[in-house]
């Protein structure tokens, strides 16, 4: 049965069977103070402010039974699978790999690549470990969700401008249907967040749809109905 989410350019009929959870890179060393980003000079304030909307959306996409995704972005701590031309860029003491405050950056298995502890992925949520910005470069994200047979995507995480739109635009081609909740969405530099947003739903949606938490958690409150 399909039900209607408000969202801009315009609502959205959505098969909540056929929809999946998308929560992009919340990770510690992103949001948490001492960690990678703040070390950059960043606001993780700007960040931590989607974890409260987007905790609430998480809780009722598991009470709904939506499948749940989780990514998080970073390499193999041998560095085998980063671009040199990624690593080389940024400040030379604090690259891909270097140690930073939460271990070394961006690598799998140190503790400020893992998720922030209020969101943390339960049983049988999968968590795709990506090397790049966007969720379905060089990972097993697309075959996952054919096989659950997902046409639209919820798409929620950091940062907006970077891998949440890099994502939305890899998913777009592919043909999925992406709606974007804008407050469970951050960026370091609001401007960007605005930006990113806007560039989604622009000329009709050219990327897909943006909605807010309290939409999408009228649409699944309803589902538990
Ligand atoms: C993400 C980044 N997750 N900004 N990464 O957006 O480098």
């Amino acid at each position: 049965m399909k039900t209607l989410m408000e969202a801009e350019p315009e609502p959205i009929a959505v098969e909540l069977d056929r929809t999946a959870l998308i929560i992009i890179d919340m990770q510690r060393d992103f949001l948490e103070p001492g960690g990678f980003g703040e070390a950059l000079g960043n606001d993780v304030k700007r960040l931590q402010a989607a974890v409260e909307p987007l905790k609430a959306v998480l809780a009722a996409a598991r009470a709904a039974g939506l499948m749940v995704i989780h990514t998080r972005e970073g390499h193999r701590p041998d560095l085998s699978d980063a671009p040199p031309a990624k690593v080389e860029r940024g400040a030379p003491s604090a690259r891909i790999g270097d140690p930073g405050p939460m271990g070394r950056i961006l690598i799998r298995g140190e503790p400020g690549h893992d998720i922030v502890p209020a969101l943390y992925p339960i049983d049988g949520e999968p968590v795709i470990d990506k090397p790049g910005k966007g969720a379905f470069y060089q990972t097993d994200l697309e075959s996952m969700l054919r096989h659950r047979g997902i046409e639209n995507l919820i798409v929620t995480g950091v940062t907006t401008e970077v891998c949440v739109n890099t994502t939305v635009r890899e998913a777009n081609d592919r043909g999925y249907r992406c709606i974007v909740l804008g407050d469970c969405c951050a960026s370091y530099f609001p401007e960007f967040h605005e930006m990113g947003l806007k560039m989604i739903k622009a000329q009709g949606g050219i990327f897909g749809w943006v909605s807010d938490s309290a939409s999408a958690l009228a649409v699944l409150s309803r589902a538990r109905a």
